[in-house]
């Protein structure tokens, strides 16, 4: 009985760790430069917060009732016959633009949480030997996709792109297209219902209208290996998929060619000439490539660089690296943000880490961002750590709570690969030292190395503070760091808990093996303008640049370390941060206010980076 019992305690770890995840059905590489139609601008929109139009009045979703109406038109439908009547006519609801949050749409909004319609007229021509998707970057967190009255398919996760197939359903003329998205996050999603950011429901990012030849390139995988070898990974979509002459062209060089297998898959290599410009952050050289194949065409702006870990190094093109960052939420400059990143809002971001910071990294927390910022790291010359929302008290338990963790990181891997500026996949911020934890996290890491084995992959983790002689003790021993390249440790001493500043320098930080360190965040709240030079209380600027002081003369003393991202860039909403004076439903902890004002530990860290610069 004993040994049935053990048996039956490791079967799920064992079933997860065997399950290797499926690509989605359509990845589109590259979606934007395939763009027809930019759906970007004025929807209908329709609030359901009995989530009424998924299912009839008991409830059942076999009957759903909103979406039906979509194919309608309504007004005439009651002119026809007066005895009829709706009770939704999304042609006749109030319109928003998208992308962009509700959140910051009307002022009842601001925190609801829940399912909301949206709907679209498409003007659109069916062509012979093409076909047709809907392409969505990212829209928070259920999506539910409807054209023309009929049900596309639902996706689940608020952060990564997703496309549907719409060539039967598409009409000549008048199309119509519905969505219902659903912000709720019930105790198995990822996040999970509490996180430290806003909760920012809605189509955040843009919906594009695409077309594609019948047999097309739906993913391309380009880089450069440690080894010095040019790989391409090419697959195709569609009926003539196999046996396709795949051409690769890098402009000035030599061109490739292969034959796709019988999946429609082909593989292409090439030594990398020794004249080929490398992308690093001081010279970010992007080449253009291209790919033909079955009369379709993919073009890409690609930097070749490696990444690898030495030691206690982290080696960009062979050379040893200190990563001088911050960490950033998707969240642009203003009073009133809806989480829209036009390309204008993310490069005044990224230009304060670059120029003002004297940074050469960005951890893109706590999630995914839009395409257009990681697009503008490739070519400002930022490193990225690049992450999945495993946050806090997500339900490790669970192997659905898996499953959505996978697909995430999946979605986001294949969008982001070709991307010279990410160099680390994260898997997971802030979670629990649990057995079920780990295997869930050693899942995703092998997820990760499975779709890339060019990237590090790391987890921001927590360190139990101690006193040990007099002195703070960090002991990093956190059993996924065998899992993991690169060692990344959240600390706050000094801004929770009781810690002095001036106690944090001699901190000692201890690990087990011999890996890199980054600090992957610290920080402390200000209230910029709030200054308090005398008693430097926790919320004035001079608290806040002293314990950066600090933490960074602590920094400098682990002989480990090689990189930093503190929290944060930008003050960001956070609905649980309500301290009325200095908080008011914002994360004070950026170095720049909400409107971008500089506090005074910018110039600290700024001065820091400065001295860090080769
Ligand atoms: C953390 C979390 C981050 C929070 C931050 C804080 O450790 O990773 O999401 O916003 O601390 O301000 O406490």
């Amino acid at each position: 009985v004993a040994t049935s019992v053990a048996a039956a305690a490791f079967l799920p770890a064992v079933a997860a760790r065997a399950q290797t995840i499926a690509k989605p059905a359509i990845v589109m590489a590259n979606a934007s430069a395939r763009t027809k139609i930019d759906l970007s601008g004025e929807w209908h929109v329709s609030i359901d917060p009995y989530r009424a139009g998924l299912v009839d009045a008991v409830g059942d979703p076999s009957k759903p009732r909103h979406w039906r109406y979509a194919d309608v038109n309504v007004q005439e439908a009651e002119v026809k016959n007066p005895g009829t009547f709706f009770e939704q006519d999304m042609r006749r609801s109030g319109t928003v633009t998208l992308p962009g949050s509700w959140n910051a749409q009307k002022p009842e909004w601001r925190y609801y949480d829940g399912l909301m319609w949206y709907q679209r007229v498409l003007e659109a021509k069916p062509e012979a030997g093409r076909r047709a998707f809907l392409y969505f970057e990212a829209s928070n967190y259920t999506t539910h996709v409807y054209l023309n009255g009929k049900k596309l398919g639902v996706h689940v996760g608020g952060f990564t792109p997703f496309a549907f197939e719409v060539t039967d359903v598409l009409r000549d003329g008048e199309n119509r297209v519905t969505l219902g998205v659903d912000s709720e996050h019930d105790a198995n999603a990822v996040p999970p219902v509490i996180t430290d950011w806003d909760i920012y429901g809605g189509v955040t990012r843009p919906i594009r209208f695409l077309t594609t030849p019948l047999t097309y390139i739906d993913d391309a995988f380009v880089r450069l290996g440690r080894d010095g070898i040019i790989r391409a990974s090419v697959a195709l979509n569609g009926a003539s998929a196999a046996g396709q002459k795949v051409v690769l062209t890098i402009k000035g060089q030599k061109a490739l060619a292969a034959t796709t297998d019988a999946n429609g898959k082909a593989e292409l290599s090439v030594k990398a000439p020794k004249s080929l410009k490398l992308w690093t952050p001081e010279t970010p050289t992007l080449h253009e490539v291209r790919i033909e194949a079955a009369g379709d065409v993919f073009t890409d702006r690609i930097g070749f660089r490696t990444v690898e870990v030495k030691g206690e190094d982290i080696l960009l093109n062979g050379k040893p690296i200190f990563l001088r960052g911050i960490s950033h939420h998707e969240e642009e400059i203003g009073t009133n943000p809806a989480r829209v990143i036009t390309e204008d809002a993310a490069r005044k971001l990224l230009t304060e880490i670059k120029t003002g910071l004297n940074g050469n990294y960005v951890r893109l927390s706590h999630y995914p961002h839009s395409e257009v910022t990681v697009r503008l790291c490739d070519e400002m010359g930022l490193l990225v750590w690049s992450e999945i929302p495993v946050y806090w008290a997500v339900n490790f338990g669970n192997p659905d709570t898996l499953k959505i963790a996978q697909t995430m990181l999946t979605e986001n891997i294949l969008r982001d690969r070709n991307r010279a500026s990410v160099i680390i996949w994260s898997i997971a911020n802030e979670t629990p030292q649990t057995e079920v934890r780990n295997q869930f996290l050693r899942t995703l890491a092998q997820t990760a190395r499975d779709l890339d084995e060019t990237r590090l992959v790391s987890a921001a983790l927590l360190v139990e503070r101690k006193i040990v002689d007099g002195h703070i003790d960090m002991h990093i021993d956190d059993p996924l760091i065998p899992a993991l390249d690169i060692m990344s440790v959240n600390t706050y001493n000094g801004w929770y808990g009781d810690d002095k500043l001036e106690a944090l320098p001699a901190t000692v930080w201890r690990a087990d093996v011999k890996r890199p360190l980054i600090l992957s965040e610290f920080g402390a709240d200000s209230k910029a303008g709030f200054h308090d030079p005398q008693l430097k209380r926790k919320y004035s600027e001079e608290y806040q640049a002293d314990y950066y002081r600090n933490t960074l003369a602590m920094a400098d003393k682990i002989p480990y370390l090689r990189g930093l991202s503190p929290w944060i860039l930008k003050d960001f909403q956070a609905p649980r941060r309500q301290h009325p004076i200095y908080q008011q439903g914002w994360n004070r902890k950026g170095v720049i206010s909400e409107t971008g004002e500089r506090k005074l530990a910018f110039n600290v860290l700024s001065d820091f980076y400065k001295s860090k610069m080769n």
